[in-house]
């Protein structure tokens, strides 16, 4: 534990409850120094704070800039943009600001693998994690997946392997890691961020301290500018990490060797080839002998809410993608899909300001019934000549059930955030799968 980073720290004030702050004040408490913990959430009743411990000072509903600028220490949820003006504020007064993952870095005393990405983070950590485990390790399984990093700690874990979002990685300097990979880059998150460069230097800070840097070689975007330490995966090219052909069978490959033929992979569609071939080569990089786990690998089925049947009857599939949450995820869920009947493709939520008009030329290829709903279901209605316009699901279904025959699909893959009218993706998820079911 490298306790010399908290010298001079006395007063922490952590900025944002949820789990992430509900994590890093258990933490806080858990070390073998005395600190003042204040917590501030702008909102009015923050989750979990019926969970904070007693001797821990909550202010919510509003800032407490006389706290912040008191605070030896500033810790912030990743849903904090360092550009909000609090925050600033902070920095201006040369007060460090930090997140969640920071202090796990501080902290950590195993192995970590990282990943990163605008789509794939989640099944590549996932599925990282299940292999690993498959080949025989301990393994801490967290970040933006779900369960907060600094939880993880308590395990007594071989390997951490972390889902990093750009929040995150926005408030980390110093994560050592044996491997991290930056999956993809598209368009997302633009009502936080600047532009596309900002996003993705947000997200390149993964492999600052990164002894193995995977990066995609169909995307040039996830490259850093220094050339050392570089490991490619492609589905399209030659790469340390690939698809070749022996024997006419399509192989995942690394650096040239064998290691599965693809049809045995349970996963379906061509982004998730990519995603295993990142877990190959983080694995190989770690120096995990993953022969073991490779069974695990072929059963994996993926998470739920991506691209998940969650209906099947009167030839009428229902799939939830409520993770799709921006464009490239809904373009990986349309990609190659052939049916024998119609697609009523459920699109629309909380845009975060992205352009949808990329999606155009792919809905134009399919026999589509296109249902906006949500906040911005607005800006998909000049997308296709089907698009109707609907306020929920709920309406979306209803209207559609009775035209809805053999062949068809309803898929819910919606480019956008969940929050307008949901907790999160996963609520949307379930209740669309809810509305599948009574159809049944
Ligand atoms: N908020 C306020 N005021 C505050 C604090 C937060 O308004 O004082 C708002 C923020 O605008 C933010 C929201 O509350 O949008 C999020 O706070 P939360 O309490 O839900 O956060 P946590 O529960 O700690 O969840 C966070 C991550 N949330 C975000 O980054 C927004 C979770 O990722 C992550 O799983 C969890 O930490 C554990 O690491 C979610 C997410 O949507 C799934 N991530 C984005 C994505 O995947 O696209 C990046
Ligand atoms: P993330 O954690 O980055 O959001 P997920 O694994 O949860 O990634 O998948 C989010 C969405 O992106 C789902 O709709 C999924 O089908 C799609 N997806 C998964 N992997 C990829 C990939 N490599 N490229 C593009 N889309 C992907």
């Amino acid at each position: 534990m490298t306790m010399q980073r908290w010298q001079g720290i006395e007063k922490v004030v952590v900025v944002g409850l949820g789990i992430t702050g509900l994590s890093v004040v258990k933490h806080l408490m858990r070390l073998p120094i005395a600190l003042q913990v204040k917590v501030i959430d702008t909102r009015s009743t923050p989750p979990g704070h019926d969970e904070l411990p007693s001797e821990v000072e909550l202010h919510s509903g509003s800032w407490r800039t006389d706290w912040l600028l008191d605070a030896d220490l500033v810790v912030t949820n990743p849903g904090i943009a360092l550009a909000t003006p609090e925050i600033q504020q902070v920095l201006t007064a040369g007060i460090p600001v930090v997140g969640d993952i920071e202090l796990f870095a501080w902290h950590v005393n195993k192995p970590v693998i990282a990943i990163t990405g605008s789509n794939g983070k989640s099944t590549v950590t996932d599925l990282t994690g299940v292999v690993a485990k498959a080949s025989g390790l301990a393994v801490g399984v967290g970040g933006n997946i779900g369960v907060p990093a600094l939880d993880l700690l308590e395990l007594d874990a071989d390997l951490y392997v972390l889902e990093l979002s750009s929040f995150q990685l926005e408030t980390t300097s110093s994560l050592e890691l044996v491997a991290g990979a930056f999956l993809n880059l598209s368009e997302d998150h633009m009502d936080r961020y600047q532009g596309m460069a900002d996003y993705r230097q947000a997200k390149l800070r993964i492999f600052d301290h990164a002894q193995a840097c995977i990066v995609n070689a169909d995307d040039r975007e996830t490259y850093p500018a220094a050339t050392e330490n570089l490991v490619t995966f492609s589905i399209e090219t030659s790469a340390d990490a690939c698809v070749s052909q022996f024997d006419g069978c399509e192989y995942l490959t690394w650096l040239g060797e064998r290691i599965l033929p693809l049809e045995q992979l349970s996963l379906v569609g061509r982004h998730n080839v990519a995603n295993a071939l990142v877990v190959i080569a983080l694995l190989a990089k770690a120096g995990v002998d993953f022969k073991a786990g490779l069974p695990a690998m072929k059963s994996y089925q993926g998470l739920t809410h991506r691209c998940q049947v969650v209906a099947d009857n009167q030839g009428i599939k229902w799939v939830n993608d409520s993770k799709a949450t921006n464009v490239a995820s809904t373009l990986a869920a349309l990609s190659g899909l052939t049916l024998a009947g119609k697609l009523y493709l459920l699109v629309g939520g909380n845009g975060k300001g992205a352009d949808f008009s990329e999606l155009a030329p792919v809905l134009a290829n399919l026999n589509l019934q296109l249902c906006c709903f949500g906040a911005d279901g607005d800006k998909f209605m000049a997308l296709h000549p089907s698009a109707k316009r609907f306020d929920t699901m709920q309406e979306i279904i209803t209207w559609a059930k009775p035209q809805l025959s053999e062949g068809d699909m309803v898929l819910l893959s919606p480019a956008c955030a969940s929050f307008d009218q949901f907790d999160n993706f996963m609520a949307r998820g379930d209740a669309f799968a809810e509305l599948a079911k009574q159809f049944a």
